[in-house]
């Protein structure tokens, strides 16, 4: 039987698999020991896509909403109406009459994350979103702050590191994210076995505590105040590495002056963490020969992220840790992004604010929060119409059902995805791509984001039905008929309108046999040269390993003077507000629940909950409590309750247990699907409501918009007591 090796995409690790084929049918899914990154590691969603391949509700022809129903429509109707309704609505009420939002399997592929650009640049629309303003804005903004450039994105050298810092992020449920790990166990599991250290910073003891020698509490959002204190003992007793950073960094004196004022006793009761252990902790990290702080969506998805993310970049910096084996680095991809980006868009921040709010822009982006209150809102620039792309964001921004009601007020909105989900169900036509295993896969984001240089290409591993079209397919089609897809290099962008016209397009996999060999590792099309191309890619279907990560900083580091920026400005500013959280200390402490969120190995964000051997077992949308608040509220093990925020309420059930911090309880994210019960039949049956209902739109960090979707203040009432 034929075994195909393929990249898995559905998360950050990209696993290789192997997958068996019989007769166009899959037989059977399984990890890769020869694949040069994951070495035979895979999670339970990895075989599950061969149920995503087969299942009866996944879309394999367009669909239009009708009166009746849905029905199916032909490419040529459906590409066609979406274009010309899209098109009247711009030329009608202006450009930004259409709203976009890019979901997060956007970056797991090549076909849209090379779509994507053009695309942007056809709809021409200051009302783009996407699921970074859920997620990595923070790190984005502090990098691009610090280094220059947005892309210039650090990874902790986890494969030689002594000492691994981890702010939240749960590795062992999530597999690693801004973090390519491959073998994701087997990574993080070594760093202790060759004698490291690895401490876990988290309101919840997670599934990652298992993995590490420490794990603290520490109360949602406070990872700012945290870091500060950690900087003051740095500064205070000398352990900064004060001699190889005169040169490459400018804002050292600055950023002692602001950790002055916040020695650990002075934020040790609110962030939850005493004062010893913050100094402690400090000390052994300076201490260690190679040590690396590393954070992620628990100190992004808060109202401190971009302040948080800087300081634990700058921990990396001040402790001689950047930019060197072990520590805090660079990867070098094959196809270098940063670079194609930055020559293409640049780095860009609040060149235009959202109409109602006036929320920045970030690299062309407005926070997804807005979306809804931009198209209630009348006026000038009002999103009228609206285009989804691979994304869910009813169950993914704060206040959904906000969402929801606003998108059923659109004249027009198209949805490329393969399901009719609780967002696209709004949609006037909804465009299903080929299924992942009819597409190739490469990974051009993910690449630029790993623990250890690979390179890899898939081919499709069954072939696509006959008319079938993947993403690059249907995004481009769209662009062309929205003013044409475009480069903004004239010659190239006339070039592809008349070749469209004579019904020709190029495929996603020559414009990335292109990039790889114009590429640093590329053949530059000499013949004869050993260098990087698709056809050298195809010939190594386990992937090529491309060695450790190397020192980059004279590549990677774009500021003006070439200098890292330890205190930037925008950001310097913020530490005020982190002053006032501290002062607001008693109302922290005696105040509502925190609601964190919590995410599980056999889940993936809002969309993976059709696969029957994923979802099979225990519900897993349960409400954790601490046992004292338990206790304290009179809530029993498996009680039904209503929790309740500023923005709405869900009903969820009680669990109690100590692996939450007293006063956080938490709650997963992505589910709410009896919206979408008729269209997707097993995701509509699992129970577990949408905490998005809870997630409050005007809660954001307040330099970049992301929205903190940790920390929100909740009540909690048994189920059956009378509503407010
Ligand atoms: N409360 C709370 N909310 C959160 C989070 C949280 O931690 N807590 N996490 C946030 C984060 S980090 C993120 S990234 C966002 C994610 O939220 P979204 O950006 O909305 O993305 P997903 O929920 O992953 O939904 C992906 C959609 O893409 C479709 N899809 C899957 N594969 C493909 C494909 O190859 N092509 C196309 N066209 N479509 C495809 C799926 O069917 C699904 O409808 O959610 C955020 N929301
Ligand atoms: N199985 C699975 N894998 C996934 C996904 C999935 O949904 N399921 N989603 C994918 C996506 S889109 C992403 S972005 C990544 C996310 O990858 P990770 O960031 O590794 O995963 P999270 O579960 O969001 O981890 C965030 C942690 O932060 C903690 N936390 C909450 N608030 C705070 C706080 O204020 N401070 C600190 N220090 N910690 C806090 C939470 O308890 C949680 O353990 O995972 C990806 N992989
Ligand atoms: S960890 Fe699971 S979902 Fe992520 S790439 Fe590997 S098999 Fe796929
Ligand atoms: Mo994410």
């Amino acid at each position: 039987m034929p075994v195909h090796a393929r990249t898995c995409h559905l998360c950050e690790a990209m696993c290789g698999l192997l997958v068996t084929v019989e007769n166009g049918r899959i037989e059977e899914i399984r990890g890769d020991d020869a694949d040069v990154f994951s070495r035979g590691h895979v999670c339970p969603k990895g075989p599950a896509l061969r149920e995503l391949h087969e299942d009866p509700d996944r879309l394999r022809h367009p669909m239009r909403r009708t009166a009746g129903g849905w029905q199916e429509v032909s490419w040529d109707a459906a590409l066609s109406e979406a274009g010309e309704r899209l098109f009247a609505l711009q030329r009608e009420h202006g450009r930004d009459s259409v709203g976009l939002y890019f979901g997060n399997p956007a970056v797991h592929g090549h076909g849209i994350a090379l779509a994507a650009q053009g695309f942007m640049r056809a709809l021409h629309t200051r009302n783009r979103f996407d699921a970074n303003s859920q997620d990595a804005n923070p790190k984005l903004f502090a990098c691009m702050a610090m280094y220059g450039d947005q892309l210039s994105l650090t990874v902790p050298d986890v494969d030689r590191t002594d000492f691994l810092l981890i702010l939240g992020a749960n590795p062992a449920a999530s597999n690693g994210s801004l973090m390519s790990l491959g073998d994701v166990r087997g990574r993080l599991t070594a760093v202790r076995e060759r004698g490291g250290r690895v401490v876990l910073i988290d309101p919840r003891r997670t599934e990652t505590a298992a993995w590490c020698d420490e794990h603290h509490f520490i109360r949602p959002g406070g990872d700012a105040a945290l870091l500060l204190a950690m900087h003051h003992v740095l500064f205070d007793e000398r352990l900064a590495c004060e001699g190889p950073l005169v040169d490459g960094t400018r804002g050292l004196a600055d950023l002692q002056a602001i950790a002055a004022a916040f020695p650990p006793e002075r934020v040790a009761g609110a962030v939850g963490i005493d004062a010893a252990t913050i100094r402690a902790l400090t000390r052994a990290f300076a201490r260690a020969p190679r040590a690396v702080a590393y954070g992620r969506c628990g100190t992004c998805q808060n109202e401190f992220g971009a302040t948080a993310s800087w300081l634990i970049e700058a921990l990396n910096v001040v402790t001689g840790n950047f930019d060197r084996a072990g520590g805090a680095m660079f990867p070098s991809p094959a196809v270098d992004l940063a670079r194609i980006a930055r020559k293409l868009v640049g780095n860009s921040f609040a060149r235009w604010r959202s109409r109602v709010r006036g929320l920045p822009e970030f690299s062309g982006a407005l926070p997804a929060a807005a979306i809804a209150e931009e198209i209630e809102t009348p006026g000038d620039g009002q999103i009228r119409g609206f285009v989804c792309v691979a994304g869910n964001p009813v169950l993914s921004v704060p206040n959904g059902p906000r969402l929801d009601r606003a998108l059923g007020r659109l004249e027009f909105m198209v949805a490329i995805d393969p399901y009719i989900n609780e967002t696209a169900r709004h949609a006037h036509l909804v465009l299903p791509p080929t299924s992942a295993l009819e597409r190739s896969h490469f990974d051009l984001v993910l690449h630029g984001l790993q623990v250890r240089n690979t390179v890899r290409y898939s081919p499709p591993v069954l072939e696509p039905p006959d008319g079938a079209l993947s993403d690059w397919d249907i995004l481009y089609e769209l662009g062309m008929r929205l003013g044409g897809m475009r480069l903004g290099l004239p010659v190239v962008d006339r070039a592809a309108r008349l070749l469209w016209r004579a019904g020709l397009r190029p495929s996603a996999d020559r414009v990335l046999d292109l990039l790889l060999r114009m590429g640093p590792l590329g053949d530059h099309f000499r013949p004869g040269h050993a260098g990087l191309s698709l056809a050298r890619l195809r010939e190594a279907p386990h992937g090529i390993d491309l060695g450790a990560l190397a020192p980059s900083r004279a590549a990677r580091v774009r500021t003006d003077d070439g200098k890292v920026d330890l205190a930037p400005d925008v950001l310097r500013g913020d530490v005020a507000r982190v002053e006032r959280w501290l002062g607001s200390r008693a109302a922290i402490l005696d105040g509502p629940l925190l609601l964190i969120g919590r995410r599980h190995l056999r889940s993936n964000n809002s969309w993976m909950h059709n696969c029957h051997s994923l979802v099979k077992g225990p519900d897993r949308a349960g409400l954790r409590v601490h046992p004292d608040d338990a206790r304290r509220l009179h809530l029993s093990d498996g009680q039904r309750v209503r929790v309740r925020s500023r923005t709405g309420a869900v009903e969820a059930q009680v669990e109690p247990s100590d692996e939450v911090m007293p006063g956080v309880v938490s709650l997963p994210h992505g589910y709410g699907h009896e919206l979408a019960a008729a269209t997707l039949r097993i995701a509509g049956a699992v129970p577990g409501p949408n905490v998005n209902a809870l997630t409050d739109d005007a809660r954001l960090d307040a330099v970049t918009g992301t929205a903190a979707l940790n920390g929100v203040p909740v009540t909690i009432e048994p189920l059956g007591s009378p509503t407010a």
